[in-house]
C-alpha cells in the first residue's frame, strides 16, 4: 500500500497514467480510455455528450432550457443555480459512495470527498455567520423535506408532538399537514401534530392562538418556518413560549436562506435550537438540504448546573443511518461552490434587489387594484388573493402558464380547496437571478394583469375548472389572445442573462 506521502510524490505521474484527466478530454485520454475500455466494455467509453449518447433526452433539455429562457418564473421557491454549482454537481462526485461522515466511512476512496464534506460545512457556517464552537451543521440531506424529518426524528420519539404553519396557511407538508379525514404527511403519520394558523383578517400568523393551542397540546418541537407567508416570522416570540413549555424550536429557512445569509432579514439563529433549509431557493445552490444544529448549554437546571445541547450526534445518526443511505457527493459540492458564492458582497447585493423587486412588484399589484394577503411584503414573495377578482389561483396559474409566465395557485386564509386556491403565489428570487430591476417588475405585472383579463373573460363563458381549461386551448378567439401576450412576454423575457451553461 502507498504511503500518503508516497502517493503525493507520484501524484502527477498517477494522474498522467491514469488516462483519465488532463483538463480537456484529449484525444490521447480518449485514446487511452477507449483502448482500456475496448475489450471489455463492448467498445464503451462512457465518454460521448449527451447529445451524441441520448438525442431524444438532449432535445428534452433543450426545450426545458428554451422554456425557462423565454418565460417568466415566478414560482417563488425555484431560482436559476450558476454554472460552477452546476458543473460540480454534474461532475465525477455522482459516482463516489461514502456512508458516514468524514473520518469514519463505510466505503474506502473517500478522501476527497471528506474534503468537499468539511469544506460544504465550513462555508454553511460562514454563510450565516455562525460559529463553530456555538453551531454544527450536517449538509448531507437529500433535500429539504428529508433534512426536516430527519431533524424531527433527531429529537423526537414517534407520536410525540409537533406544531408547525398549517399548509393552508402558508406553511408546507412536512411541518405536520393532516386534514380531518387524513393525515398526509409522513410528519403527521408518524408525530402527533397540531397546526397554528393565520389570522384571517390580518394575514399575519395569530402567535396569540398559537400560544393558547400550545399550552393545552404540549408539544416538543415548534417549527417556525414557511412556504407562503409574505411577512417576517417573530422568532423571539416562539422561542419565548418553546421555553416555557421546554420544546425545541426548528426553524425552517428554506425559503428565506438567502435573504438569511445576506442578513437582509431577522435571522433564526439567534433564538432557534435546530434550523433546516433546502439549498436551491433563494440561496441559489445546487439542490439539496442542510440541517443546523445548536452546540454548547442549552438550558441552567434548578441546582444551577448546565445542561448541554445534545444534537450533533442526535442530528448525524438521524440523517445516516437512520434515514438516509450514501450522501449525494456531487450535491455537497454544488451546495459548497453556491454557499461561497452567498458569502460575497455580490449575494448581498443580489438580494437587496430580491427585496425591492418583491416590494416594486407588491405596489404594481395594489395599484392594479389586487389584493395582497397580509397586505404586502416583507421578503421574496407575494401572496395575492384573486378572490375579490372573481377568479381563483388555479384557472389564473393555467393562462399565465400558456403566455410563458410560471407561478403557482395557493391557498389564501379561509380557502377549502387546495385544487382551485383563491391565491397565486409569485416570487422575485428567478428573475432577479438574470438581472430583472425593479421596472422590469412593473413589466412583469403588466403581463400578468393581461393574463388574469382572459382568464377572467373565459371564466364567464364557462364552467368548471376543465371546460375553463379546454375553451382555453379550442376557443379560436382565446387562442389569438394568449398567442399575441405570450409573444409579448417571450419577446421581453428573452434577452435577460440566463445563469448556467448556455444550452442546458
Ligand atoms: N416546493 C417548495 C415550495 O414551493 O415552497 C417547497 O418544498
Amino acid at each position: 500500500m502507498l504511503s500518503l506521502s508516497l502517493r503525493q510524490a507520484l501524484r502527477p505521474l498517477i494522474l498522467r497514467g491514469s488516462g483519465c484527466l488532463g483538463g480537456k478530454e484529449g484525444p490521447v485520454t480518449s485514446e487511452l480510455s477507449r483502448k482500456n475500455l475496448g475489450s471489455g466494455g463492448g467498445g464503451w467509453t462512457g465518454q460521448e455528450t449527451l447529445s451524441q449518447d441520448d438525442p431524444e433526452m438532449w432535445n428534452l433539455l433543450q426545450q426545458e432550457k428554451d422554456r425557462q429562457c423565454r418565460g417568466l418564473e415566478l414560482i417563488a421557491s425555484e431560482n436559476f443555480c450558476s454554472r460552477a454549482a452546476l458543473e460540480a454537481q454534474g461532475s465525477c462526485l455522482n459516482n463516489k459512495y461514502s456512508e458516514g461522515y468524514p473520518g469514519q466511512r463505510y466505503y474506502g476512496g473517500a478522501e476527497v470527498v471528506d474534503q468537499i464534506e468539511l469544506l460544504c460545512q465550513r462555508r454553511a457556517l460562514t454563510a450565516f455567520g455562525l460559529d463553530p464552537t456555538l453551531w454544527g451543521v450536517n449538509v448531507q440531506p437529500y433535500s429539504g423535506s428529508p433534512a426536516n424529518f430527519a431533524a424531527y426524528s433527531s429529537v423526537l420519539q414517534p407520536h410525540e408532538r409537533i406544531m408547525g404553519l398549517d399548509l393552508p396557511d402558508g406553511g408546507h407538508l412536512i411541518h405536520g399537514y393532516m386534514t380531518d379525514t387524513k393525515r398526509i404527511s409522513a410528519t403527521s403519520i408518524y408525530f402527533e401534530s397540531m397546526p397554528y394558523k393565520l389570522n384571517p383578517q390580518t394575514g399575519l400568523i395569530d402567535y396569540e392562538q398559537l400560544e393558547k393551542t400550545a399550552r393545552l397540546f404540549r408539544p416538543k418541537l415548534i417549527i417556525a418556518g414557511t412556504s407562503a407567508y409574505a411577512r417576517l416570522i417573530d422568532y423571539s416570540r416562539m422561542k419565548k413560549l418553546c421555553v416555557e413549555l421546554n420544546a425545541y424550536l426548528l426553524a425552517d429557512m428554506a425559503h428565506i436562506s438567502g435573504l438569511v445569509a445576506a442578513g437582509a432579514v431577522p435571522s433564526p439563529f439567534e433564538h432557534a435550537d435546530l434550523v433546516t433549509t433546502t439549498t436551491h431557493k433563494s440561496l441559489r445552490g445546487a439542490r439539496a438540504g442542510l440541517i443546523f444544529y445548536r452546540k454548547g448549554v442549552r438550558s441552567v437546571d434548578a441546582k444551577g448546573r448546565e445542561v448541554l445541547y445534545d444534537l450533533q450526534d442526535r442530528v448525524n445518526f438521524a440523517v445516516f443511518p437512520s434515514l438516509q443511505g450514501g450522501p449525494h457527493n456531487h450535491a455537497i459540492a454544488g451546495v459548497a461552490v453556491a454557499l461561497r458564492q452567498a458569502s460575497t458582497p455580490m449575494f448581498k447585493q443580489y438580494i437587496a434587489q430580491v427585496l425591492l423587486n418583491a416590494k416594486a412588484m407588491a405596489s404594481a399589484l395594489l395599484k392594479k387594484g389586487y389584493t395582497l394577503v397580509s397586505g404586502g411584503t416583507d421578503n421574496h414573495l407575494v401572496l395575492v388573493d384573486l378572490r375579490p377578482r372573481g377568479i381563483d389561483g388555479a384557472r389564473a396559474e393555467r393562462v399565465l402558464e400558456l403566455v410563458s409566465i410560471t407561478a403557482n395557485k395557493n391557498t389564501c386564509p379561509g380557502d377549502k380547496s387546495a385544487l382551485t386556491p383563491g391565491g397565486l403565489r409569485l416570487g422575485t428570487p428567478a428573475l432577479t437571478s438574470r438581472q430583472f430591476k425593479e421596472a422590469d417588475f412593473e413589466k412583469v405585472v403588466d403581463f400578468i394583469d393581461e393574463g388574469i383579463k382572459i382568464a377572467l373573460e373565459v371564466k364567464k363563458k364557462t364552467g368548471n375548472l376543465a371546460t375553463f381549461k379546454s375553451f382555453l386551448l379550442k376557443d379560436p378567439d382565446t387562442a389569438v389572445n394568449i398567442a399575441e401576450l405570450r409573444q409579448q412576454v417571450e419577446r421581453f423575457a428573452r434577452p435577460f442573462p440566463m445563469p448556467g451553461f448556455s444550452d442546458h
